[in-house]
């Protein structure tokens, strides 16, 4: 049945008519246990929701619409490797990635643990010899400067976490992400590395991704310019990671230099699989293994957590709750720590690639909302930016606060006065300030309409400790499972990226226009002109 023709979602609508106007002012004055009933401390995380526009019936109404979408069932259909992907008809198996447990995990009557635990240890190795000097480039000088070159899955987590956990790495080497086609970007990082000096990881689950296999080449040509054409060269400045032993061989990458990964490993969900090799040579191989702990350990607590203490699957449900019966089209995520600085950006494709679809799993046409916008920038340059429109603008946008106690360099007073404006920004959010009270500021009448805020907008806050490689991993799968949670309720397969194909196949026409005789006839009149505005003014 479609799920707003269910009961449990008639229920939510009748509710969100009743409470729709409710302020948060009143329902934490109206209840002093608000936030001991709405917060919980589980996963090193104190999650704090009490700020949102809800009372406990409103999540009693959400727990019971979790449960009529099978919820339960479809949790253990992942986990337990059921091909729940059935547009690619694959099952999606990330959290066998860091199965950190004794339990076998099958795919087809196999079991996959000791594959990935085979990919672990040649993962372990590798980084060892990198990170000890003992992998030497074609001079004979250790590696310096790494390269990964992969986009989408296979540059946006690894470069997020690398970034993340910055402080545990070896600062002996130097990490560097080239995504872009745009030759800007190989051209200017080649730029700051010596190519004897110089490793390549080259990241691509098909190895046949266009901007990867373009920058890649380029990437070979360059270093076998400068080792006099010695193609032995490229055996020792490139490893690959993949799925497509045939096509790294093609490249000239010896697969003994290529890491596993398999097709039940989603791009998006790819960071604990060998693409995280970069993210394991820059922290080494405990702070990696502690990672994936972090993982394994919010696995656990999505599968085996009741729901009303599931921290996903609560974040989960009141995102549905903004998205379905408030109208808000995006969610913002603001996490204040320069080092989670990229964390939005990748979020951003796992959430947005994952649930933005209106096709349902049966293929029939959806009628209700699905994927949120994801949006956001560390805190707090946030604030001297667009936090305006989110609290005076005409828009309602819940936000995601995540902040840690503790900073890992404490330098002077920093970190109290980045949490007290961490603090203070939900607070505002929340509670605004009446007219009233700008009033009895002094402020002049003129002025009073601007500086009312009206308050009631809703936050949640999650707050660790610090930021640990374990709690990191403990966050991002935070995030996954959240994902996973409004995908079945909204009866999407958030396992495929259908979306993403057209756009390829047409750029593959048009490129082929360029050394042709002109822009294809069969174009669009806008795309001919364009085209052939673009031929008519390259510099010969
Ligand atoms: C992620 C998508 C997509 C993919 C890239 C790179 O879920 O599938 O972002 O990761 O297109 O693909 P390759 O790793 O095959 O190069």
């Amino acid at each position: 049945m479609i799920i707003t023709e269910r009961e449990e979602w008639r229920n939510l609508a009748a509710h969100y008519e009743k409470i729709k106007h409710a302020h948060l002012r009143d329902l934490f004055s109206e209840d002093k246990n608000r936030t001991e009933s709405l917060s919980l401390f589980d996963e090193g995380i104190l999650f704090d929701y009490s700020k949102n526009r809800i009372t406990g019936e409103t999540m009693k109404l959400l727990l019971r619409a979790a449960e009529a979408s099978g919820l339960a069932e479809k949790i253990e259909d992942m986990f337990s490797g059921k091909p729940i992907n059935q547009t690619e008809n694959r099952a999606v198996l990330h959290t066998a990635l860091r199965n950190l447990s004794n339990e076998p995990v099958f795919v087809d009557g196999r079991d996959v643990m000791p594959d990935v635990r085979a990919v672990l240890a040649k993962m372990k190795d590798f980084s060892e010899r990198v990170r000890s000097g003992q992998w030497r480039g074609f001079s004979g000088k250790p590696i310096k400067n790494i390269v990964n070159i992969g986009i989408g899955g296979s540059d946006l987590g690894p470069a997020m976490a690398a970034e993340a956990l910055s402080f545990y790495a070896d600062r002996k080497l130097n990490f560097f992400f080239v995504s872009n086609i745009d030759d800007a970007h190989i051209a200017e990082t080649i730029r700051m590395c010596a190519p004897d000096e110089t490793l390549f990881i080259i990241a691509s689950k098909t190895f046949t991704t266009q901007e990867t296999m373009t920058n890649a080449e380029s990437a070979k040509s360059w270093i076998l310019e400068a080792a006099g054409g010695n193609r032995c060269a490229t055996a020792s400045h490139f490893v690959a990671l993949s799925t497509n032993t045939e096509a790294v061989s093609a490249f000239g990458i010896d697969t003994a230099n290529m890491f596993e990964f398999w097709d039940w490993v989603g791009g998006r969900y790819s960071l604990t699989s060998a693409i995280g090799l970069p993210v394991m040579t820059a922290i080494g191989y405990d702070n990696f293994m502690a990672l994936l702990s972090g993982f394994h350990s919010m696995d656990n607590h999505f599968r085996r957590t009741s729901f009303d203490k599931n921290i996903p699957l609560l974040m989960g449900l009141l995102g549905v709750w903004y998205n379905n019966f408030f109208g808000c089209e995006t969610h913002a995520v603001l996490p204040y720590s320069q080092y989670l600085r990229r964390f939005t950006a990748y979020l951003q494709q796992a959430d947005m690639e994952s649930n933005g679809k209106s096709a349902d799993r049966n293929g029939q046409p959806i009628a209700y909302q699905t994927g949120s916008v994801v949006w956001g920038e560390a805190g707090t340059n946030g604030q001297h930016s667009f936090y305006q429109l989110i609290h005076q603008g005409t828009k309602l946008i819940p936000a995601d606060f995540i902040g840690f106690v503790n900073s890992l360099n404490a330098i002077g007073d920093h970190q109290h006065k980045l949490m007290a404006n961490f603090f203070a920004q939900t607070q505002a959010l929340a509670f605004g300030r009446t007219g009233q009270e700008v009033t009895a500021l002094g402020t002049a009448p003129a002025l009073v309409p601007h500086k009312v805020f009206a308050g009631n907008h809703p936050t949640n806050t999650i707050l660790m400790d610090k930021l640990t490689p374990e709690n990191l991993g403990r966050l991002i799968a935070m995030y996954e499972h959240k994902i996973f949670t409004q995908g079945v309720i909204w009866n999407v397969n958030s396992f495929d990226q259908w979306g993403v194909e057209l756009g390829k196949e047409l750029a593959k026409k048009i490129l082929s226009d360029f050394t042709g005789a002109g822009a294809d006839s069969a174009h669009d009149a806008s795309t001919k002109k364009l085209v052939n505005f673009y031929r008519d003014n390259r510099q010969k």
